[in-house]
């Protein structure tokens, strides 16, 4: 095996030939860590997320959470400071679930319209091909013979993938919620008993403060749309018309209200309770008061259970004796808590569990770290040990060949000591000038110097 050292050297020695060797101004720094760091998404967003449980698993490839441990002390640890951290890593993995989701939504979409296209035709002549490389779980038996049969069975996988993605929604936000409240107590059992009293206090008004709000309609009530429509879409109220309305707010003109239209049509009702401005209004509960209203729309509306509200199921629930007398909608804040104590209780501990974990991994990294600054000193100090070598080695040659280069001798006067030969052409060459001899020769026979205060001609 060759010898790194020689590598080292070769390399020096070739950046010496190529010019001076130019200070490395990254030379004191540590060698950077094996993944580059790379520019993380400011928007932290409103997701103050908590998905303690995914931390571990995205640890790994998670740059920002890694250069957090690394510069993590013990006490950030050991006080959970270090778990705020988490907002960050819960927002990627928030939204991967979200594009997931999108996924989902838009191939549901593709086959809604597949079967539309197909009852409308009467025959099923859809690109079949195309629609089966989106669905590549689909028994290959299938491909020849794909039936408006099988596209029922594709959107009920769909939907079924999307209940599922509400179903991880609420329970993130579950544990959210929970970490807020363990976060909260922890708070409060760090203060001394006067303190926590004014605290305790504070955070009540606050509560107090949130639960003001008017009165939350019913969604998909008349009341709610009534408001939408004079508010949002600027129309006379007493002109409200069902199918206006829904053509208004089909906004990709599909002719369905799917998730998205419809959880806009929820902003007017949510901004009653959440302001992002104040501090007592948590936006993650709002969004998920969004998705609480979208599922009580579609559990009263949506009568083929296929995640979309056609314009028939839309009127027809708009004959319902609740849509014109809908009791108030009950917000978060009256159904709570989402969650019991024993289950806080359960999560806590797996928290301290994790955050044990967390501390493990964070000594272990900067233990790492350590050795690698350590041997980027060690390499630092070689290095410039065989720049010195080479340096000196150059300098050694540069004499060696300024030896070789010398011009002759000179004599005492500074006059070049020629060779015999030509020492004797010189002399007999006809004589131009007077041959000097020294320094005071020359100067007799320069003229004296002019003498001073000579009167000046006129003429
Ligand atoms: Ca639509
Ligand atoms: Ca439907």
């Amino acid at each position: 095996m060759m010898n790194p050292h020689w590598l080292l050297l070769l390399s020096l020695s070739l950046e010496v030939m190529a010019g001076p060797i130019k200070p490395n101004p990254n030379q004191q720094e540590v060698p950077p860590p094996k993944e580059e760091i790379q520019d993380e998404n400011a928007d932290t967003g409103l997701y103050y997320d908590r998905y303690l449980r995914e931390v571990i698993e995205v640890l790994e490839t998670d740059p920002h959470f890694r250069e957090k441990l690394q510069t993590a002390n013990t006490e950030d640890i050991k006080s959970g400071r270090l778990s705020k951290e988490l907002d960050l890593v819960g927002h990627h993995v928030r939204t991967r679930l979200d594009e997931l989701k999108r996924q989902e939504v838009s191939r549901l979409r593709m086959l809604l319209k597949a079967k539309m296209d197909s009852t409308n035709t009467q025959s099923v002549q859809m690109d079949h091909v195309s629609l089966l490389k989106q669905f590549e779980h689909l028994d290959p038996h299938n491909q020849n013979t794909f039936e408006a049969k099988d596209l029922e069975l594709l959107i009920a996988t769909a939907t079924k993938d999307l209940e599922n993605y509400d179903a991880e929604r609420h329970e993130e936000f579950k544990r959210y919620e929970m970490l807020k409240e363990h976060e909260r107590r922890e708070y409060l059992k760090g203060l001394d008993q006067e303190k926590r009293d004014t605290e305790e206090k504070r955070l009540e008004e606050l509560k107090e403060k949130h639960r003001q709000h008017p009165k939350v309609n019913a969604p998909g009530s008349v009341a709610q749309l009534r408001e939408v429509w004079e508010e949002t879409d600027g129309l006379d109220p007493q002109e409200f018309n069902p199918k206006t309305f829904f053509k208004l707010h089909d906004t990709n003109g599909d002719g369905l209200l799917d998730e998205q239209e419809l959880e806009a049509l929820f902003t007017k009702e949510l901004e009653k309770v959440y302001d992002p401005k104040n501090e007592e209004d948590d936006m993650m509960e709002m969004e998920e008061e969004r998705l609480r209203m979208r599922e009580h729309v579609m559990k009263n509306v949506d009568l083929d259970h296929d995640r979309v509200v056609s314009m028939d199921e839309f009127l027809r629930s708009t004959e319902k004796k609740e849509f014109n007398n809908a009791k108030e909608w009950q917000t978060l804040d009256d159904t709570r808590p989402v969650y019991s104590e024993e289950e806080l209780q359960r999560f806590e501990v797996e928290l301290r569990d994790k955050e044990a974990e967390l501390g493990r991994k964070a000594e272990s990294l900067r233990q790492e770290q350590d050795l690698l600054q350590e041997r980027g000193k060690a390499l630092e100090a070689q290095k410039r040990e065989y720049q010195q070598a080479v340096k000196e080695m150059a300098q050694r040659q540069k004499q060696q060949q300024e030896v070789k280069e010398q011009p002759p001798p000179s004599g005492p006067n500074g006059e070049l000591l020629f060779q015999q030969g030509i020492n004797q052409l010189q002399q007999d060459e006809p004589v131009g000038k007077v041959p000097v001899e020294n320094d005071a020769e020359i100067r007799s026979s320069l003229p004296a110097e002019p003498p001073q205060n000579l009167p000046h001609h006129t003429s």
